[in-house]
């Protein structure tokens, strides 16, 4: 009979690896479940919404159908609320921070950025879909949560995690002490220890980026890309594309079978499309607590220092020997900017 550990007694078991922690963190990893599973539900209707028409169905609060991506927003503001570990939550869905003001918070430690649910165009054809949190502990005892203490460099987190609402459900998270996999039991309501201590292999035969943007990459993009394409056995090429879209997806197999996922800069988007504080920052945790590597091209994405909330930056990520030689493509020809590509390509 295997033992079965749950999310929540899993984060009580390693509470000890935190010494300044008096279960405070923990609590918060509890309330980003809760939430979870709640939003959860939501994602596993939401083809049912479609089916039913989005106008005229309300919900048992009798509120109007909400767009997934919002009750998702307000799903995770709630449990992060109601805790009384978070003082701030910064979201993709909120052009502004957003004070958490419940009486219980008022001395709250920690701050959380999160995209509530990453790709949610996909829930509309099926696709799996995620959550991305990052957290990190204020800089300052009390008082208002200033700017600056939520424009963290990555590698000043405590915390990060993904969910994806795939197949199965899964929350995978780090406290900077490796990464754990957790699948929801939805028999018994719980996230279930299913992936411990999780690690990417060094190398890997699948490359994942949105080539219909082809023309727009810069050089030593489209160098990378020719060269995944070019049949070579003895470094096991060509290798294979998968694209899912959806980047806690796309990051979830990555760390599971190896591989890269790139989201470069293109013309359209010269900073980059992902979001560095609630996208680029917790994946980069996470992957390089698994033994990968993420960059930007040029560093790694955790010593990016932030300028503003949804900040955006091109990112490498996954298997090391991988980025290492994207990196060498990248550096040879672009470290500066996109080159304007000729109509000959
Ligand atoms: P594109 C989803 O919209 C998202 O933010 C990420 O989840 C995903 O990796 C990326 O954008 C997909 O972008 O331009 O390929 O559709």
């Amino acid at each position: 009979m295997t033992k079965v550990t749950t999310l929540g007694q899993f984060i009580i078991e390693k509470q000890a690896d935190f010494p300044y922690a008096k279960g405070e963190l923990s609590r918060l990893l509890r309330d980003v479940g809760i939430a979870a599973k709640i939003v959860n539900r939501e994602v596993n209707k939401a083809g049912l919404v479609n089916i039913l028409g989005d106008t005229g169905t309300t919900n048992v609060q009798g509120e109007g159908q909400k767009k997934l991506d919002v009750y998702a927003d307000e799903q995770f503001i709630s449990a992060l609320s109601s805790g009384g570990e978070c003082c701030v939550v910064a979201s993709e869905e909120h052009d502004e921070c957003v004070s958490i003001k419940s009486e219980i918070s008022r001395n709250a430690k920690y701050i959380v950025c999160i995209d509530p649910l990453d790709g949610s165009s996909n829930t509309d054809v099926n696709v799996s879909v995620g959550t991305i949190f990052s957290i990190y502990r204020r800089t300052a005892a009390d008082g208002p949560v200033q700017l600056e203490e939520i424009l963290q460099e990555g590698t000043k987190q405590v915390a990060a995690g993904y969910v994806i609402y795939g197949s199965s459900t899964m929350l995978v998270y780090t406290t900077g002490k490796g990464v754990n996999g957790f699948t929801l039991d939805p028999s018994i309501g719980e996230f279930c220890l299913s992936h411990p201590n999780m690690r990417i292999p060094k190398n890997g035969t699948i490359y994942s980026i949105n080539e219909g943007n082809y023309v727009k990459f810069p050089q030593g993009v489209k160098d990378y890309i020719k060269y995944c394409q070019v049949e070579d056995k003895a470094t096991s090429r060509p290798f294979t594309s998968r694209y899912i879209g959806s980047m806690a997806a796309d990051i979830h197999r990555t760390l599971i079978k190896g591989g890269i996922f790139l989201y470069p800069t293109t013309s359209s988007h010269p900073d980059g499309k992902l979001r560095l504080m609630y996208e680029c920052n917790p994946m980069a945790f996470i992957v390089e607590q698994a033994g990968g590597k993420a960059t930007d091209g040029s560093g790694r994405i955790l010593e990016i220092h932030p300028e503003h909330l949804h900040q955006r930056t091109p990112i490498f990520i996954g298997s090391t020997e991988m980025v290492d030689k994207v990196e060498e493509f990248f550096q040879a020809v672009d470290v500066a900017v996109p080159i304007p590509v000729t109509a000959a390509g």
